[in-house]
């Protein structure tokens, strides 16, 4: 059995097609079903419908075989077990720093000022503002970051940004691209070699199918 650990919303729809060409079709849709292990028409391969912060967890510990995450989430997570053969260049956004509009960022790191930033991604934004000599203090958040500058939590944010719609819906600018993120397959180490004979193939085709 290989089991495949998706999250729903973008990375699923994203990866149907994939799974497609290597003649794998989910027996359901996980936005209107509420079962966890999703059954495909293949009997040895299922796929179970996990947070998209968890598919690196769930493959790391063998509760997956394989999964598709965000490199936001790799670059979170840390990357322990996990193998991650290619880019599926699917589910692609900006990771980025925004203030808001009326807030002089470029002044502020000039001028050495101490930064308050709101984030869901600690490492991510860590290594970033290291980099670049910035101190900061960082505030770890579970969503709706935009609200932190606009009620003085936080002097910037660090968030993906695809459209921009969110930030500029609620008065925030981008000032900074730290990285360009897309999503990875992740093969957990040890499946890869007791279910190589299976593993291989498929992740053969996604390569291929990417281009
Ligand atoms: O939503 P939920 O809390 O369940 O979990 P999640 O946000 O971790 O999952 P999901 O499905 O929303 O995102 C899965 C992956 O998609 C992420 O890990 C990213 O790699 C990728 N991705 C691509 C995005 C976006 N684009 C994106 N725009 N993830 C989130 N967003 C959010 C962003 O955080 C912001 O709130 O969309 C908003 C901005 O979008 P725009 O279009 O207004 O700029
Ligand atoms: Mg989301």
């Amino acid at each position: 059995m290989i089991t495949i650990a998706l999250s729903k919303g973008r990375i699923f729809d994203e990866t149907v097609p994939l799974l497609k060409a290597a003649g794998i079709v989910t027996r359901e849709n996980p936005e209107t079903s509420r079962k966890l292990i999703l059954e495909t028409n293949r009997r040895n391969v299922r796929v179970i419908i996990v947070r998209a912060t968890d598919v690196p967890t769930y493959v790391q510990f063998g509760g997956a075989d394989i999964g598709v995450a965000g490199k936001d989430v790799l670059d979170e997570h840390g990357g322990d077990g996990l193998y991650t053969p290619l880019d599926l260049k699917i589910a692609k956004c900006r990771m980025m720093v925004a203030v808001r509009k009326d807030f002089d960022y470029a002044s502020a790191v000039r001028q050495g000022a101490r930064l308050k930033i709101a984030t869901k991604y600690v490492q991510t934004a860590r290594e970033h503002f290291a980099n670049k000599g910035v101190h900061v203090d960082l505030i770890k958040l579970y969503g709706s970051m935009e609200l932190a500058p606009l009620v003085g939590l936080a002097d910037a944010i660090v968030d993906l940004v695809s459209t921009g719609g969110t930030l500029k819906a609620n008065g925030l600018v981008a000032v900074e691209e730290i990285v360009q993120i897309s999503s990875r397959l992740v093969v957990n180490q040890a499946a890869l070699k007791l279910k190589r004979a299976q593993l291989q193939p498929l992740i053969d085709t996604f390569t291929r199918a990417v281009g």
